[in-house]
């Protein structure tokens, strides 16, 4: 109805991106062997008891938050890359459902994706965009990463594990969305934020999610991550991915009542999910 198409349009457009990770049954990889590696299980299980989500950035004003309380009582919790939870659970909690991990994650050994016990026990949803209009054929031998070796090791490592490629064409879309969200300002033509893809790709099984320092509140200091000492406010507001749209976006989304109060008192953004499309 006209409620719906006043307070929706950014959320809609969005969920019209369809970010979703691949399944076997997915052309081409119902064709090659590559793609039995892909888990059969659903993305969540008992996906009809999912009330609450949260989705921790990575921000460097989480520090000092004391939300890890509050994340913690979110039905899922999705996190990125390898933020760690340990030694920062009073500001981001302890819970980890789910971890968006880039490419460059799954690939590089300082992160050690086949091992390190950040990423086990938890769901893990790795991207990598490839080419604007490559087919998904060019995109495994082509991705700006290599991420499909150790995609292999960590399937035949641990099987049961619910570990799951994004689907890199609903990532592109995903920067379709944003850009028509954006209008006449141009953004750069790179992907979105592992943030921005976590969001779309959770927000069809969840009909509340809590997005928290995403839309810098009045924390904001200057750090990159929570997690380190450096710092860099282009982590915040964007140099390569086109961060500061996707920003705007989800800001646009915001459900909550008291808006001033939790967006930049608290730090949380609510986003529910429209009921139709
Ligand atoms: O920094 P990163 O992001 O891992 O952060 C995860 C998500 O949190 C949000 N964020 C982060 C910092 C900040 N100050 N404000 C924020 O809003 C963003 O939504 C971000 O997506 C990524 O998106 O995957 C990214 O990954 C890093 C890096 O590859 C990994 O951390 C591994 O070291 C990228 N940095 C570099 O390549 C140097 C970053 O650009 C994007």
């Amino acid at each position: 109805d006209s409620f719906e198409e006043q307070y929706y349009p950014s959320t809609c457009l969005v969920m019209e991106a369809g970010v979703r990770v691949l399944r076997r049954k997915d052309t081409p990889f119902n064709k090659l062997p590559f793609g039995r590696l892909f888990p059969r299980q659903k993305l969540f299980r008992n996906i009809k008891d999912i009330k609450t989500c949260a989705i921790v950035s990575s921000a460097g004003s989480l520090a000092g938050s004391k939300l890890g309380r509050f994340i913690d009582t979110h039905d899922i919790v999705m996190r990125f890359n390898h933020a760690p939870t340990q030694g920062h659970e009073v500001d981001v909690g302890s819970k980890t459902t789910i971890r968006v991990v880039n490419s460059q994650v799954v690939t590089k050994p300082e992160f050690d994706f086949t091992h390190a016990p950040i990423f086990r026990n938890v769901t893990i949803a790795a991207w990598d965009p490839g080419k604007y209009n490559g087919t998904l054929e060019d995109w495994l031998t082509s991705a700006d990463y290599d991420l499909f070796t150790n995609y292999e090791i960590y399937r035949r490592r641990y099987p049961k594990s619910r570990a799951f490629l994004i689907d890199p064409h609903s990532v592109w879309r995903l920067w379709q969305s944003l850009q028509m969200f954006a209008g006449n300002r141009a953004i750069s033509r790179n992907p979105p934020s592992s943030g921005f893809i976590g969001l779309a790709l959770l927000l069809p099984h969840c009909p509340q999610v809590d997005f928290v320092e995403y839309v810098p509140s009045t924390r904001l200091n200057g750090r990159c991550h929570y997690y380190s000492k450096e710092m860099n406010s282009a982590c915040t507001f964007g140099s390569w991915h086109p961060l500061a749209a996707e920003k705007l976006m989800a800001l646009d989304m915001n459900m909550a009542e008291d808006d001033d109060m939790s967006v930049f008192q608290f730090g949380i953004l609510r986003i529910r999910r429209p009921d139709k499309l």
